[in-house]
């Protein structure tokens, strides 16, 4: 027998997932926000976290509780939006879960089941943060962080992270790859698949680091080639967008969301993280790459892209945001998925052009207080000149 509280928080649960979202007032011209998260923790299906039987859940209490969803991939399928989202369960541990929409930024279901990702490497404690890829080869690709204890480290809390290598073609039924191996960097977290093949081989954005934690030597970005995607082994590794001090990427920084084809670029939505006495703040930064050749960067503006705001401030892990997936329309429009504090998911609205006109139009970061302040005077003259012509016109015409 059903418990009778399974019916009460189901119709609590069905008036969260039928709730039309709605852009909010906030205003900078390159993207809109929307009011509501897309997904949150109480998205996660009731038949995931209670037992509905009444006689051996009495209370209807959870027994697997869901603690946070956030860091999703993104991709269109059949005019749909799917998100594969890193749940994490009260346990700490992480899965994916494949959540639909038709619209994209309002009604996301999550699917009966989550993602059975093949278990291949009994070492590995945690996986999180999958980027998809809609490859030229035909197929969709998963690659994530697969995480596991370091046995050499006497350290209670040393961990390993690796790229796990997914592929599917329905993100119903998936096929695990061997792990990414890159010779000069023993860590990987927040690798992407490039869509299109380079010079004939398979292009990664890889994030070398030192340690679990720390990039350490690791620089920046990089970017690698592979030959062979089912036992992926990159060599060199380029870095294409550096830690720079005093700047938003000064401690680190990773890929974001896949690359999205421009008319004029490649569009890089990416995280950079500094260190504050509130601890690490992480905000997006964006920059393009040549259409040829995707490890050059060709636009790089100056400074935040998206920053948390408002509630999106505070979470599990505050002063967070993130992104590993992004969704471009035919018509050009561009949805950007983000989680805030680690904690639920959100949605920004935005075009190609948009993009691309922020990319190419916003001033670079001339690094030092005394250039940003003559970039400011050179903006702020040409503005008052402008006010004044036209206010000089409107007196002439009365
Ligand atoms: O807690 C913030 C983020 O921390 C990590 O990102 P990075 O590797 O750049 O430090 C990731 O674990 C990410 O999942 C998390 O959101």
């Amino acid at each position: 027998m059903i418990h009778n509280r399974y019916y009460v928080e189901q119709r609590k649960q069905e008036a969260l997932l039928t709730r039309k979202n709605e852009k909010t007032d906030f205003y900078n011209g390159i993207y809109d926000r929307y009011r509501d998260p897309v997904l949150t923790r109480d998205h996660a299906p009731l038949h995931w976290r209670y037992d509905l039987n009444e006689e051996t859940n009495p209370y209807f209490m959870e027994r697997l509780g869901i603690n946070a969803v956030m860091n999703a991939g993104a991709i269109a399928m059949d005019g749909k939006y799917y998100l594969v989202v890193r749940v994490e369960g009260n346990d700490r541990k992480s899965f994916f879960a494949v959540a639909e929409s038709e619209s994209g930024v309002d009604g996301f279901r999550f699917w009966d089941y989550p993602v059975a990702l093949p278990d291949t490497c009994p070492q590995e404690t945690n996986v999180y943060d999958m980027r998809l890829t809609r490859h030229a080869d035909g197929y969709i690709y998963g690659i994530f962080c697969s995480e596991s204890k370091d046995s050499e480290n006497p350290d209670l809390s040393a961990a390993v992270a690796q790229a796990g290598i997914v592929r599917t073609k329905d993100l119903v039924t998936w096929e695990r790859l061997d792990n990414l191996k890159t010779l000069r960097s023993p860590q990987q977290r927040n690798v992407a698949l490039h869509p299109e093949f380079v010079d004939g081989k398979y292009a990664f954005y890889t994030r070398p680091m030192d340690g679990f934690i720390e990039t350490g030597s690791g620089g920046g970005i990089g970017f690698g080639l592979c030959e062979d995607i089912t036992h992926a082994v990159i060599d060199e590794e380029k870095i294409i967008s550096r830690r720079i001090y005093h700047t938003l990427t000064e401690a680190k920084n990773g890929a974001g969301a896949v690359p999205i084809r421009g008319r004029k670029c490649w569009i890089h939505i990416a995280h950079g993280v500094r260190n504050t006495a509130a601890g690490l703040r992480y905000v997006l930064y964006a920059f393009g790459t040549d259409l040829e050749d995707p490890s050059r960067v060709v636009a790089q503006p100056s400074g935040v892209f998206l920053v948390p705001f408002g509630a999106e401030r505070v979470g599990d892990v505050s002063n967070v945001i993130f992104t590993n997936g992004a969704i471009a329309r035919e018509n050009g429009d561009v949805y950007i998925y983000y989680a805030s504090c680690d904690t639920r998911i959100h949605v920004a609205a935005t075009t190609i052009d948009k993009l691309e006109d922020y990319l190419f139009q916003t001033p670079k970061d001339p690094l030092r207080s005394a250039d940003c302040v003559k970039q400011r005077f050179e903006l702020i003259g040409k503005n008052l000149e402008l006010l004044n012509e036209q206010k000089a016109k409107q007196q002439a015409d009365e």
